[in-house]
């Protein structure tokens, strides 16, 4: 199955594509995970996408293509995939489309998850405490907020469009939030 997780930054993509990878027997590709591993290695690309990130802001549409070209030429994603933090914007959306018409794979579902501004702050206050993420503060937190308001929104419309989104309600605990995914995936499921 190919999939792609929306939402707002505390929605849950993340926190529900780890879960899904094992029941979709499939590679979770987070956006945020191959960035900030750059950015722990120092590498050139890190070095380039550490302010951009501890601002709140989205790293440039090239870089991420090139991150997304390079993990999709691995073998393991050719049975399918989920990708979480991608796309953030609507070049992106295009970009993903062009990269799967190239590779001749037919893309799925975009699962939008939809919670309450009050309780994506409230969920990230919690990480901050948990685990000092440098873009967790309430500074940044309220640039992603907006970032995604302005530039991820359109993405759920592009998908709703061509009749490829399922909308899941994010509120609940993970164990519900889970189940109510794989319900809105069971069709697809059987038959692919
Ligand atoms: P991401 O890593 O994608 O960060 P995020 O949007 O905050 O979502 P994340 O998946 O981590 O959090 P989740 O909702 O699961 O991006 C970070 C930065 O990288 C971006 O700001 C940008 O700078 C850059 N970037 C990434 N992709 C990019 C792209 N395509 N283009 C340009 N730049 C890009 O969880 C949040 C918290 O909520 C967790 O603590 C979790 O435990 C908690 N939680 C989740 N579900 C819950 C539930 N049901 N109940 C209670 N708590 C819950």
């Amino acid at each position: 199955m190919r999939l792609v997780l929306l939402g707002p930054p505390g929605s849950g993509k993340g926190t529900q594509a780890a879960r899904l990878k094992d029941y979709l027997q499939v590679p979770h590709i987070s956006t945020g995970d191959l960035l900030r591993a750059e950015v722990a290695a120092g590498s050139p690309l890190g070095l380039q996408a550490k302010e951009v990130m501890a601002r709140g802001e989205l790293v440039s549409d090239d870089i991420l293509l090139g991150m997304l070209e390079d993990r999709f030429s691995r073998d393991d994603t050719k049975a399918g995939f989920i990708l979480d933090g991608y796309p953030r914007n609507l070049v992106q959306a295009a970009a993903l489309s062009e990269l799967l018409a190239r590779l001749g794979q037919k893309f799925d579902f975009a699962v939008q998850l939809e919670v309450p501004t009050e309780l994506l702050v409230e969920r990230i206050a919690g990480r901050a405490q948990a685990e000092g993420r440098a873009d967790d503060n309430p500074e940044s937190v309220r640039k992603r907020l907006q970032v995604y308001t302005d530039q991820t929104a359109p993405v759920i419309d592009f998908y709703r469009q061509q009749g490829e989104l399922t909308v899941v309600d994010g509120v609940g605990s993970l164990d519900e939030v889970f189940t109510r995914i794989t319900e809105a995936l069971a069709p697809a499921k059987e038959v692919g």
